[in-house]
């Protein structure tokens, strides 16, 4: 099929002509496939979707890539040439967001009928600049005239206290590997304008809702109009997705007592909250009675928790619920008066706690049928401390679901080298049932898979090594050690204990001990714009960047490139040129990780703590194949409870570590970059270290000095490559959707 029109668009001009020609070729083709139908649907409401680009994922699920690939070659072009004219939509922020594009993916492949809903933000989370060694941020525009977004005749009312907007439905068609399509919907409002944003800035007038509602993804709320804008973007996305649901739920026949049997929620994160009483609003409206609509959205709403970061578990206080969603206020009043009656006013489990503020997440787990955590650690420490009192009136609810990644873009599309390495010895049954990955096993000795698969390693890191110089300047050498860790910046991922390790290293070859071979560490991460001290932690990284370059004496062994703007369009660049995966977040505080999986699905050995899905990997790769260090969750659990780690104590008592400190504030690094900048962050490790970064350091340095010594066997190495890429099959998000709709969606 299509091959004429292929072959027409392949010998096209420009590249942009052909870009052009392939959406449009792609669009119809999707079209052609047709939707997924089903009585009962789920509705993934989130948001974030961070989808990246779309060409060559939907061409590989449409099964026509390597026709177009094929045909491009004839014309001397690549498909890689190509896609750098799509701009990647800035719906998304990491890993929870990346994680529902992953969901939506497997929910077509597996043929489920679901769609996501959320909002169409125009300029996105925003574009990350670097400008004297410091964060800088600006607007993401990703809109164009002609993309995937497809403009529907579907309107819904959205009323604020004292506000009115009709949305616009947008599309966006999402297709199955080797199956029809769902669609990820998008609202948004026709009279939000661009223009109000300041010159290269995300600053713009936060109280002029009908222009500003859908500019930006989580908008600085670090004052309280900011967090206002917050509350109208929620209720705008959930109260069009109620609407959808009921409309959709009344066409196919639903008399609305029966809004269970067409429709399933999943609440992803606490964003969405708002669908709960909206839901029981609107059937009220409809003339049910309040208890029995209480029962129905109970019936069909479910919570995914993605943080026991106190920060992330949303509040908000009731005066602004009720200027921003005053219809909303009298029903979570109810709601919480249940509870309260209920439960003999137990304050930990009330809906409107003694300050008046609003625990969205009670709202969810109280009024939803199911509460799951995102990898089998996260669910325990759910159950078992954060969440404990709602497992102990709840515990049925309770269910655990460990993330996964869609292999289609995380395999099949960036690493086309390793996808065909794979095929030739096991076939093409793993790329429906990633399980298959397992028989690569019956490989692990031999010479000539092993050889190819560390062939293929470098293949990728030269090719990383030209985009790397193509987009920024930069110079890599093919040949030393990539270590990598790519992710959002957060004290808890400890991107600042890693770069301590930097300094360690750095100290010991001015000492004269020489690597056996080069080391590439190699950062991405955008800080969140009113977070200082994440942002004094790219700055640290920048500066020692710069230092190690301007040191002819360690230059030549050590290279430390932080990435501007990481995205989804990087990490697929970056990841398959991977050899170790960085995954060193505090034990308990990751709740799952998603990078971990791609990296080892890339054949990257993973050093890391007992954290999220780094305990799933380590039981199925076993120990000889992974890297872990630092203390367990239980400790740290029991350091917070009893609040006696003391980052200071360490730093007096150890000079070693003192030392490393101490170098954030040497004159060296004060001659690079900004001294207010980094003596704050010297001062926040020394004097608070929330994320006890100096609790583990020691060991981390221990067991990275190990790594890096075992990567010169290098046959062992490929053998260890092997068991991680064997091993990722469960990781794949086929699995994770498996098991939602067996234990919460029953969809058909
Ligand atoms: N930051 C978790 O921290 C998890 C993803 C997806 C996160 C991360 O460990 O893999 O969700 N949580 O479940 C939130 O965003 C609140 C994340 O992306």
């Amino acid at each position: 099929m299509y091959e004429n029109e292929i072959e027409n668009i392949a010998s096209r001009g420009t590249n942009e002509e052909i870009y052009y020609g392939l959406l449009e070729l792609t669009k119809n083709a999707m079209q052609q496939r047709g939707k997924i139908e089903g009585k009962k649907k789920l509705y993934y409401i989130s948001a974030e979707f961070l989808i990246g680009k779309l060409l060559s994922n939907n061409l590989i699920n449409l099964g026509l890539y390597d026709q177009v690939e094929d045909a491009l070659k004839k014309h001397g072009k690549s498909m890689a040439e190509i896609e750098e004219i799509e701009p990647e939509p800035s719906l998304g922020n990491g890993g929870l967001g990346r994680l529902a594009a992953c969901f939506l993916d497997s929910i077509a492949t597996l043929g489920l009928n679901g769609d996501g809903v959320g909002i169409n933000y125009h300029l996105g989370l925003f574009k990350q600049e670097f400008d004297k060694n410091l964060q800088k941020e600006v607007p993401n525009p990703w809109i164009k005239d002609k993309s995937w977004l497809r403009r529907t005749d579907t309107s819904y009312e959205v009323i604020f206290g004292g506000l009115r907007v009709n949305s616009v439905m947008y599309e966006i068609d999402v297709t199955g590997y080797d199956n029809k399509c769902n669609t990820l919907k998008l609202f948004d409002i026709d009279s939000v304008d661009e223009n109000i944003v300041q010159g290269e800035s995300i600053y713009f007038n936060k109280e002029d809702i009908r222009k500003n509602l859908t500019l930006f993804l989580y908008p600085d709320d670090s004052d309280y109009q900011g967090q206002l804008l917050r509350i109208y973007q929620q209720y705008f996305m959930v109260s069009n997705a109620a609407q959808l649901i009921i409309d959709e739920a009344a066409a196919k026949g639903s008399n609305l007592y029966d809004l269970a049997d067409y429709a399933v929620v999943q609440i992803n994160d606490t964003h969405p909250t708002m669908v709960i009483p909206e839901l029981i609003r609107l059937l009220v409206k409809k003339g049910i009675d309040m208890d029995k609509a209480i029962d129905i959205v109970s019936s069909m709403c479910a919570y995914t928790n993605h943080t026991i970061l106190a920060e992330a578990l949303e509040k908000w206080p009731v005066w602004f619920l009720d200027k921003v969603v005053p219809q909303l206020m009298p029903i979570i009043k109810m709601l919480d008066v249940k509870v309260k009656e209920k439960y003999n006013n137990n304050p930990e489990l009330a809906i409107i706690d003694e300050n008046q503020q609003v625990h969205m997440a009670r709202i969810d787990m109280h009024y939803g049928f199911s509460v799951n955590g995102v990898a089998a650690l996260h669910t325990e420490i759910l159950k078992n401390s954060e969440l404990k009192p709602f497992y102990d009136i709840y515990p049925n609810k309770f269910n655990n679901k460990t993330n996964g990644i869609t292999f289609r873009r995380w395999l099949l599309h960036s690493n086309h080298e390793l996808t065909g390495l794979i095929s030739s010895k096991i076939g093409d049954g793993f790329k429906k049932d990633a399980n298959e990955l397992e028989k690569l096993m019956q490989f692990k000795d031999d010479e000539a898979v092993l050889k190819a698969i560390t062939d293929i390693k470098m293949t990728k890191k030269k090719e990383f090594k030209d985009y790397l110089l193509k987009k920024e300047n930069i110079e890599i050498d093919e040949n030393s050690i990539i270590d990598v860790q790519v992710k959002r910046l957060h004290e808890y991922k400890r991107q600042q204990m890693n770069a301590l390790y930097i300094i360690h290293k750095y100290m010991d070859i001015k000492a004269g001990n020489k690597p056996a071979r080069p080391i590439t560490f190699v950062f991405g991460a955008k800080a969140a714009p009113a977070y200082t001290i994440a942002k004094d932690i790219i700055h640290l990284i920048l500066c020692l960047s710069k230092v190690i370059e301007n040191d002819p004496e360690v230059s030549p062994y050590l290279k430390v490139v932080m990435l501007e703007n990481y995205n989804v369009t990087y990490a697929e660049k970056i990841i398959p040129a991977a050899d170790i995966s960085e995954q060193i977040s505090l034990a308990s505080k990751e709740a799952s990780g998603t990078s971990n999986m791609k990296f080892m699905l890339n054949g990257a050995v993973t050093l890391g703590t007992e954290d999220g899905a780094n305990v799933e990997i380590h039981e199925l790769v076993g120990d000889d194949n992974i890297y872990i260090f630092g203390e367990k969750s239980d400790t740290v659990i029991e350091h917070y409870a009893k609040a006696d780690y003391s980052a200071e104590k360490i730093y007096d008592e150890d000079p070693e570590i003192a030392k490393l400190v101490d170098f954030i504030i040497d004159k060296k690094m004060f001659a690079v970059g900004n001294k207010k900048s980094l003596i704050r962050l010297y001062m926040e490790i020394v004097t608070k270290d929330w994320f006890m970064t100096l609790l583990d350091i020691k060991d981390y340095i221990r067991v990275k000095e190990q790594v890096f010594k075992d990567y010169e066997d290098r046959a062992a190495w490929s053998r260890k490559m092997i068991k991680n890429i064997a091993m990722a099959g469960f990781f794949s998000s086929d699995r994770t959707i498996a098991q939602y709709n067996d234990d919460i969606w029953h969809l058909d």
